[in-house]
């Protein structure tokens, strides 16, 4: 499978090693992802890249943590996402639970409510999209989401690649009760968090602004999920994040393809974002989540180095900063640098998707 083989890789990219023939033939069969999310808008389009690219990838299952929204929001927006891919695209249906977890260092609560403007948005509200995911939601209703992640995984056939754009919580869960029955059937686990040798985006009293929401969430979690040696991980830390910026050249050119309901959802999300830009230039909104899933889909985008971390756990002005530490052996590749142009590109492709003149109401 892709992963596998861009693993064993380590340093070098996915394009360096494989011709173009060999590419094309391990790319027929979409390997099974499972998207362990926080609700946030980078989120949700996280997953609209994960089902607009179903050729590639099989979500195979999704859970929601009540970290970066409200959980009741971000679990109606991403089921309402994924009837509309389902009814329009033909993509399958998968099930999404909500965990259980709560924050050790909760998001303030005004960040939370971007899942809450994403549900109302018109182009996932359509009638018949909305009538099915009515249904539907009441089966998932009682899903833990955590258990879910665990049983997913340990029984598939295959091995599942494991997306998290949220806190740890969840991994951290699995290794802790099931340990490498779990960890044996994870294909790679590639998570959004943490920054190394950048600054963080933590600012909150008594912090020293080294550390990464994801990871201060839960410190504690991260820590187990970093140093589990039979997880393999990649870690998207803020040191490569910063390099996909969502301005506003970016979002217009959405514009261009207002045809397609799955664009009006990412064009409108990142829409919302843009204002950051202005307010804070030197530090604005920046697309971590989905570049962290368009890792999943194309692993080409991005060239590893194997780094171990460690997360500071006690409550002091670093907790929950990443830090490397030498020698640990814990399974880790972290992004050195990636193909910006080719990520958007990637974006502004896989969104061409659900044709609007061909949904009927
Ligand atoms: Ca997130």
């Amino acid at each position: 499978m892709l992963l596998q083989n861009t693993w064993s890789l380590s340093v070098v990219s996915f394009s360096q090693a494989f011709s173009s023939s060999s590419f094309s033939e391990m790319s027929l069969v979409p390997i099974p992802v499972f998207l362990d999310h926080d609700g946030g808008h980078d989120d949700l389009v996280a997953l609209a890249l994960l089902l607009g690219n179903a050729d590639k990838v099989k979500v195979v299952g999704c859970t929601v943590t009540d970290a970066d929204c409200f959980k009741e929001h971000a679990f109606n927006v991403t089921g309402k996402l994924m009837t509309l891919m389902h009814m329009e695209e033909g993509v399958e249906l998968f099930p999404i639970g909500v965990t259980s977890f709560s924050g050790v260092n909760p998001f303030p609560s005004e960040w939370r409510w971007s899942a809450k403007n994403m549900e109302d948005l018109p182009c996932v509200n359509i009638p018949k999209h909305d009538a099915m995911w009515s249904t539907l939601k009441e089966q998932y209703r009682n899903c833990v989401g955590e258990e879910l992640l665990a049983n997913t995984v340990m029984q598939s056939e295959k091995k599942v690649t494991i997306c998290v754009t949220g806190p740890l919580s969840s991994v951290a869960w699995c290794i802790d009760k099931y340990g490498e029955q779990f960890t044996n059937n994870v294909e790679a686990c590639v998570i959004m968090g943490g920054a190394v040798d950048v600054k963080g985006n933590v600012f909150e009293e008594g912090r020293d602004g080294s550390a990464e929401w994801n990871i201060y969430w839960d410190p504690p979690a991260a820590e187990t999920v970093f140093s589990c040696p039979s997880l393999k991980k990649v870690v998207f830390s803020l040191d490569s994040t910063n390099s996909v910026p969502v301005i506003s050249s970016v979002v217009r050119r959405f514009g261009a393809q207002n045809d397609y309901l799955l664009s009006q959802f990412v064009g409108s999300a990142w829409a919302s974002c843009t204002h950051y830009e202005v307010m804070r230039p030197d530090d604005c909104y920046y697309a971590w989540d989905v570049l962290t899933a368009a890792y999943v889909v194309d692993p080409q985008l991005a060239v590893l180095d194997p780094v171990d971390l460690r997360v500071v756990v006690t409550k002091s002005a670093q907790e929950g900063r990443s830090q490397r530490i030498d020698g640990h052996g814990n399974n880790l590749l972290l992004v050195r640098s990636i193909d910006r142009d080719g990520f958007y590109e990637l974006v502004y492709a896989s969104m061409k998707k659900a044709l609007c003149s061909e949904c009927s109401i």
